[in-house]
């Protein structure tokens, strides 16, 4: 039976619009073609940028960590294609654009799963767990110039046996300044848009917290950028997450504790002046993962919540709203025109 995530419709993927990918656009690759298009023959040196501008996890720093990978009869450095956390034993939160293929049509849940212990995507001992449920936040907009509530939630069918990290509950304000900490598998090079080099090792890097102001200016991202959103890196650039990387945590250590506040969601290009690395705001979505999983009770409510239904369609083809039957019969719709995926 086919297995369909859960989104409020399947839309094409307008990858020209998606600031997420304006500079793969250039070169006429979407982020997700390019992560498909793992280069293997090369690996980084260490005089190269890292993930951009970051170092290679040696220790098992980050347990909570997972690559989503293609489900395929190769090797996970070639199946990678996201990242995610782990925040409950078998519950899983990514971006809602990790979700579709190149083509813009909604995954199958048997089309991937998640790799745990896999600090290194070469190692054995890493871990694949199916995935039995997906829900994409409601607000998602696959086709919006600026991809908001760029967050899923994964249901694993099997147990992580993991730690999972904590999520942060502050508000936005408190965020600011504060030293996060990305960590993915994601491109180490791309000043060649076109032939990215994806490392085989997991890699962290640093990137202080900006303001929206900061974000927001006209040399910037405009405006574009709001409170549901969070910016980080560096005015010169130089370090940043990249293709790959999405779907990946942006941590801080608080207060002695390592908190998830960013989900890896896009970016004008990767480390590029000016161009922060833009993050799905984890604090500000606390309320709808509540809904699946508790982890805590938020800081602050946003002052414009989201819906609170979910778009929820289960594997079986059940759907749990009112919404999402309309939601169940848009992907219907969609997809008598939608291109299969490969
Ligand atoms: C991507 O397409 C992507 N520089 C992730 C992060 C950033 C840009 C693009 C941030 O997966």
């Amino acid at each position: 039976m086919q297995h369909l995530l859960k989104i409020a419709g399947n839309r094409t993927r307008r990858v020209s619009a998606l600031l997420a990918v304006w500079f793969c656009a250039s070169a006429g690759l979407s982020a997700q073609a390019m992560a498909d298009e793992r280069d293997l023959s090369v690996s980084p040196t260490p005089e190269k940028n890292f993930i951009i501008g970051g170092t290679p996890v040696q220790q098992e720093s980050y347990p909570w960590t997972v690559a989503l990978a293609h489900v395929a009869n190769a090797s996970l450095v070639q199946r990678q294609f996201c990242g995610g956390s782990v925040i409950a034993d078998t519950w899983v939160l990514t971006a809602a654009h990790c979700l579709f293929d190149r083509s813009g049509n909604l995954l199958s849940l048997s089309d991937f799963t998640v790799a745990t212990n896999a600090r290194n995507l070469r190692d054995p001992d890493a871990q694949e767990h199916v995935v039995s449920n997906a829900y994409l936040h409601p607000d998602y907009n696959h086709n919006a110039n600026n991809p908001h509530s760029d967050l899923a939630l994964l249901e694993l069918a099997t147990s992580t046996g993991v730690t999972p990290v904590a999520l942060s509950t502050k508000a936005t304000e408190n965020l600011v300044g504060l030293q996060g900490t990305v960590i993915g598998w994601g491109a180490v090079d791309f000043s060649d848009p076109a032939s990215p080099l994806f490392p085989d090792q997991q890699y962290a890097v640093d990137v202080p917290v900006v303001t929206l102001d900061v974000c927001n200016a006209p040399i910037s991202y405009a405006g574009s950028i709001f409170e549901n959103q969070l910016c980080a890196g560096f005015a010169q650039g130089g370090r940043d997450s990249c293709v790959g990387d999405s779907g990946g945590p942006m941590v801080v250590t608080y207060q002695g504790v390592v908190q998830q506040i960013g989900v890896v969601s896009f970016g004008f290009g990767c480390a590029l002046p000016n161009y922060y690395g833009i993050y799905t705001n984890v604090p500000y979505f606390i309320g709808w993962i509540n809904q699946y999983v508790f982890v805590g009770e938020p800081e602050f409510e946003p002052e414009v919540s989201s819906s609170r239904g979910t778009t929820a369609i289960s594997s079986s083809g059940s759907s749990s709203s009112g919404s999402t039957s309309l939601f169940a019969l848009l992907i219907l719709g969609a997809g008598l025109f939608a291109r299969r995926r490969s």
